[in-house]
């Protein structure tokens, strides 16, 4: 559904028992709920946004280069009952973007409960690609993956334990666009998925293979894919891999030949996860959430929760994502082409980076940037508008993956060391990027011992809504680790 057709976002409950929630759009003569958005770059947003949940919320726009009014990072909550006008130009590339709510110690509950969705950015480097690989009708699709505790069929509310909040929530089923087992039907030839980890904490490894036989679990081929896309948009070149991590927030685009295959399981693969941390922390429930009630009828952050340890699946398990059924039929699809965009390749010394930042594991305050816990006034560091960036980020060898995303600025990576060793076999060059560094990001995991260096461009438009200070953050968008305060906000003047 265009974005431009959108007169106004509804956010509410869709189920208070459970505290399930959704996005509601406002056509003018119709109402779609959890609507799939569509934008052509260039395009121009006019809407309102009407909270109807009992707390304070935000839509951030992730990934969307916009200003902090329009940004919807948390300064500016919208309060229960309350409406907010948006109004803001899409300037991203083409790519799979995404929109969730980001009101602090709120953000893991409301987007668990279902407030993420997708949109869609086209430009002529996506239409022309679209058009290299021949796509049949319904053989392009945009998918959001979350986990979920599901029990005898229903979603469990969310009530983390301190442990919990300290590693992350992890469900045991996935949820494909809100959908338990989703099935989706690909005539033959390539199949282009978009796919986003839109899991509160869950890190997946994702490779597709060959459902061959029917009532056989074991086996199975893999089957080969290329990846055309990271969060930003196209890659300059497309590469084939068999498996990709796709840590929380982050996005793949990627090509599949179906031709000749029935059926194809879209699973995360088991790895581990490198929780290099012992739980031992205190319940620090985030301050604002004693002012409002939870969206379901429980608590978050303390070990009066329900624990039902069977309805879990720790971060790494192996777990089945989603099928696509395909006729068997074989044809012979067009070649991928051998260019996808004009992105740059990146360059930048990392031997004297512009801004260092450290992670650490404090006992008492949790998973820290530079040992500072996140405060809403504060400004950890001011940037010059218009001036490029070396960040050198450095997480600790006590520690967790963590998938650090930056607001309002796509970057580029230009080299990681230190990387564990399953990462470190996927990786394709000396300087250690992975496959998924090699286009425009927002957002990054960082694993346990691990530096990285990447280049950012301070750059703001031309613009009225983006004159003065323009406050932005770089966090954990593990959401249990955002909600506890691996966090800093930044300046840009
Ligand atoms: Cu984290």
């Amino acid at each position: 559904m265009p974005l431009t057709a959108v007169r106004r976002l509804i956010v509410e409950r869709a189920d208070p028992i459970a505290g399930r929630c959704r996005y509601v759009a406002d056509l003018g003569n119709e109402l779609v709920p959890r609507p799939i958005l569509t934008a052509r770059r260039g395009e121009a947003f006019r809407g309102t946004v009407e909270n109807r949940l009992p707390q304070p919320t935000t839509v951030h726009f992730h990934g969307l280069a916009l200003s902090e009014a329009q940004d919807g990072a948390g300064f500016d909550a919208i309060l229960p009952g309350a409406a907010k006008t948006l109004e803001f130009q899409i300037r991203n590339r083409s790519g799979l973007y995404w929109l969730h709510a980001h009101p602090h110690g709120f953000t893991a509950e409301q987007v668990h409960a279902g407030l993420a969705g997708l949109l869609v950015v086209t430009d002529g480097e996506d239409a022309t690609l679209d058009a290299a690989l021949a796509l049949a009708p319904g053989n392009r699709l945009a998918l959001a993956i979350a986990d979920a505790r599901v029990a005898n069929g229903s979603v469990l509310p969310y009530a983390p334990s301190a442990e919990e909040c300290l590693h992350g929530w992890f469900g045991n089923r996935a949820l494909v666009n809100g959908a338990l087992d989703a099935r989706f039907t690909a005539a033959p030839g390539w199949v282009r998925l978009q796919i986003l980890n839109a899991c509160n904490a869950r890190g997946l490894l994702l490779a597709f293979k060959e459902n061959e036989k029917e009532n056989e679990r074991e086996g199975g081929e893999a089957v080969p894919f290329h990846l055309l896309g990271t969060d930003g948009g196209l890659l300059a070149a497309p590469v084939a891999l068999d498996r990709v991590f796709l840590h929380s927030a982050e996005r793949v685009d990627v090509a599949i030949d179906v031709s000749g295959l029935r059926e194809i399981a879209a699973l995360s693969l088991p790895f581990d996860p490198r929780h290099q941390v012992k739980a031992g922390l205190l319940a620090h429930p985030h301050p604002a959430r004693g002012r409002y009630r939870p969206l379901a009828a429980d608590t978050v952050c303390t070990d009066g929760g329900r624990r039902e340890p069977s309805n879990t699946l720790p971060d790494g398990a192996e777990l089945p994502l989603f099928t696509l059924t395909g006729s068997g039929q074989k044809m012979a699809a067009p070649p991928l082409p051998s260019r996808l965009s004009s992105l740059p390749e990146v360059s930048g010394r990392t031997d004297a980076p512009s801004r260092t930042l450290r992670q650490d594991f404090d006992e008492r305050a949790g998973f820290v940037i530079d040992g500072t816990p996140y405060r809403i006034e504060e400004n950890a560091f001011s940037v010059t508008r218009g001036v490029r960036e070396i960040w050198e980020v450095r997480n600790s060898p006590i520690s967790m993956p963590h998938p650090m995303h930056l607001h309002g600025f796509g970057f580029r990576v230009l080299r990681r060391r230190g990387t564990f060793g399953p990462a470190r076999a996927l990786a394709s060059e000396s300087a250690g990027r992975l496959p998924t560094d090699l286009g425009v990001k927002d957002t990054l995991v960082i694993w346990p011992n691990e530096t990285v260096w990447l280049a950012v461009d301070f750059s703001l438009p031309d613009d009225a809504a983006f004159r003065g200070r323009q406050r932005y953050m770089f966090h954990c968008h593990n959401l249990e680790h955002e909600d506890g305060m691996m966090m800093r906000n930044f300046s840009v003047l």
